[in-house]
């Protein structure tokens, strides 16, 4: 008997074909108040999850005795309970490398836009309002030349450092749990201590993972910390951020402006603050979200359950000890 993946997200037709080959799939094209029910039905027997977001902790885990791969399609792992998934033996994965560039891009790009005032602009033309050459209330200010503080210097935080030493001639400071020799020597990344990388950058980029260490990492002492002209990005995940610290920091003028791609509550709430502040650019987190790079990290989820289904260490192993114990 073939054995049973559950997909839990929207997936091209090509990866659930080549899931399909080897494996039986329940489909579900996303996961909400009305087909969690029957997903939790499904879970009593199935193998393998596939998808992204989904919290898999202990009170999931007791209803899928038969689990054996969870295949996040993501490369941050924070919906994940590694602890617990060690525990039972069951397999985690994630899909990282193939959406480095693109999360890079979407995060070079918040921070141009977000120094230039692009989608305030954007709405001044196209509200009709650009009715003479725009005046000194609209200006942004400078990228090049600046100094970016790169907060998480892993492979993402290196190609965000790649984009603005080699194309915007920009100093970089880096703070991270271990030094990066690659980043130190090919974009002349300088490590500093948190507090002086705050205090010194004109833009700060959060960058890390979710991790009870980094949890409201950037706070009110954080935000104080930085220059009245810092520019503020989030790459990371929304919990990273005490959001109303932020928010009181871009009201009183602590720092000069924000570019969000992550938020505590994914969809935002439609009554959120952040929503009616000009000085905050907010995108519906899509680091990596372009057609070929989440094809890449489907493929790379779906090589992932396939490996796991058929004995094989995952290429994306998150949890080595499971393996190791076999
Ligand atoms: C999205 C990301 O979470 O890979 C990550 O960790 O943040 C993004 O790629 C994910 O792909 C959403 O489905």
């Amino acid at each position: 008997m073939k054995q049973k993946v559950i997909v839990y997200k929207k997936m091209p037709k090509e990866v659930l074909d080549l899931i399909q080959k080897h494996c039986e799939i329940v489909y579900f094209e996303n996961i909400d108040e009305n087909t969690y029910p029957s997903f939790l039905t499904e879970l009593k027997d199935a193998d393998a999850i596939f998808g992204s977001g989904l919290r898999v902790d202990k009170e999931l885990l007791e209803q899928a005795p038969q689990l054996k791969v969870v295949s996040n399609a993501s490369v941050g792992y924070d919906n994940l309970d590694i602890i617990e998934l060690t525990k039972r033996k069951i397999m985690a994965t994630n899909t990282p490398e193939v959406l480095n560039d693109t999360t890079a891009d979407t995060i070079f790009g918040l921070l141009l836009a977000t120094a230039r005032r692009m989608p305030e602009l954007d709405r001044y033309v196209k509200s009709g309002q650009w009715d003479r050459t725009i005046g000194e209330d609209l200006f942004g200010v400078d990228v090049h030349h600046k100094t970016l503080g790169i907060i998480g210097m892993g492979k993402i935080g290196a190609a965000i450092a790649k984009r603005a030493h080699l194309g915007f001639d920009m100093n970089i400071l880096y703070h991270n749990r271990s030094r990066n020799a690659q980043a130190e020597a090919s974009y002349h990344a300088k490590y500093s201590d948190l507090e002086e990388l705050l205090q010194t950058s004109d833009f700060v980029c959060l960058m890390t993972p979710l991790t009870p260490e980094t949890e409201k990492l950037m706070g009110e002492k954080e935000f104080k910390l930085m220059k009245k002209e810092a520019i503020f990005i989030n790459g990371s995940r929304g919990k990273t951020v005490d959001e109303a610290a932020l928010i009181r920091a871009l009201q009183n003028g602590e720092i000069l402006a924000a570019g969000l791609d992550v938020f505590v509550q994914e969809p935002i709430q439609p009554d959120h603050p952040f929503l009616t502040m000009k000085n905050v650019v907010t995108l519906p987190h899509i680091g990596s979200a372009t057609a070929e790079t989440r094809l890449k990290m489907a493929l790379l989820g779906a090589k992932n359950i396939i490996a796991g289904m058929q004995g094989n260490r995952p290429p994306c192993l998150l949890n080595k000890e499971v393996w190791e114990i076999k």
